[in-house]
């Protein structure tokens, strides 16, 4: 039987710093399944299960969900997709979360969004979200073609919750204080790659050639940046 090699790669970078943003152009051109801890979090919540409302008030302070709790949650789904290429978005964002990915699945590469905190800020009170397929906007940066309606399904588009100032600074202190040991946890395995700069366009032919260097050709969707 030919087995087809899977890639198996995880985005970091603070609260706006383009992550999914990355992902949707990642996962177009490579074809790996994108997964976003947060757009499964917002789904919970959605539906308005139990786990959802302890979610949401995690969400809504800036603090981060319980560990057990979002491991669970997160490999239960990636053990779905065991036959794919993946892209995890937000998950890992402590040590003992990356731990535990570790434990069940060997990831080939890190993406880290080095994004200056002052840059990120207008960036997320200016974002409006289509909640079910995770499509991301901004009024300034790449906004829809009809103002407040997803440009696929014509939905109305919605803010988050959590991207009010407050909270905004919030949960950068959480990246600060709880997720910035992940990288140097992955930068000592040796497979954190780094990205620096305050524009996203910008940003993205550096990680297009990169990962162009690294997926197996037969796997990627086209080549253009
Ligand atoms: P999330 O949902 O993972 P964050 O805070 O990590 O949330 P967020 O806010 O989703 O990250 P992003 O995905 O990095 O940001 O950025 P994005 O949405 O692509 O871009 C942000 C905005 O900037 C958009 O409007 C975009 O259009 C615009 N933009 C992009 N590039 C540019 C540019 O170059 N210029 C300009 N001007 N604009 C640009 O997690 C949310 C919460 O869920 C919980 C936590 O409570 C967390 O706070 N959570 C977890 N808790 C525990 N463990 C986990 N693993 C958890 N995962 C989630
Ligand atoms: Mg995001």
């Amino acid at each position: 039987m030919l087995l087809r090699s899977l890639f198996r790669a995880v985005i970091m970078g603070p609260p706006g710093s383009g992550k999914g943003t990355v992902s949707s152009r990642i996962s177009e051109s490579f074809g790996l399944q994108h997964l976003s801890s947060g757009d499964m979090l917002r789904a919970n919540i959605k539906a308005k299960s139990e786990l959802g409302l302890l979610m949401k008030s995690c969400i809504d302070q800036g603090q981060l969900i319980p560990d057990d709790v979002m491991s669970r949650l997160i490999l239960a789904s990636l053990r779905e997709m065991e036959q794919s290429s993946w892209l995890l978005d937000g998950f890992p964002r402590t040590v003992a979360q990356a731990e535990s990915l570790d434990s069940v699945f060997t990831v080939d590469t890190v993406i880290n969004l080095d994004v200056p905190f002052e840059t990120i800020k207008e960036r997320l009170t200016s974002r409006w979200v289509h909640l079910s397929s995770g499509r991301v906007y901004n009024t300034d940066f790449n906004p829809p073609r009809i103002p407040g309606l997803d440009d696929v399904t014509g939905e109305p588009l919605t803010q988050r919750d959590d991207d009010t100032p407050e909270t905004v600074t919030r949960r950068l202190k959480a990246y600060e204080t709880q997720t910035q040991p992940v990288l140097e946890y992955y930068r000592s395995k040796g497979v954190l790659a780094t990205f620096t700069g305050t524009e996203t366009n910008k940003i993205w032919p550096h990680v297009h050639a990169f990962l162009a260097k690294k997926i197996p050709q037969s796997q990627q969707v086209r080549g253009g940046v």
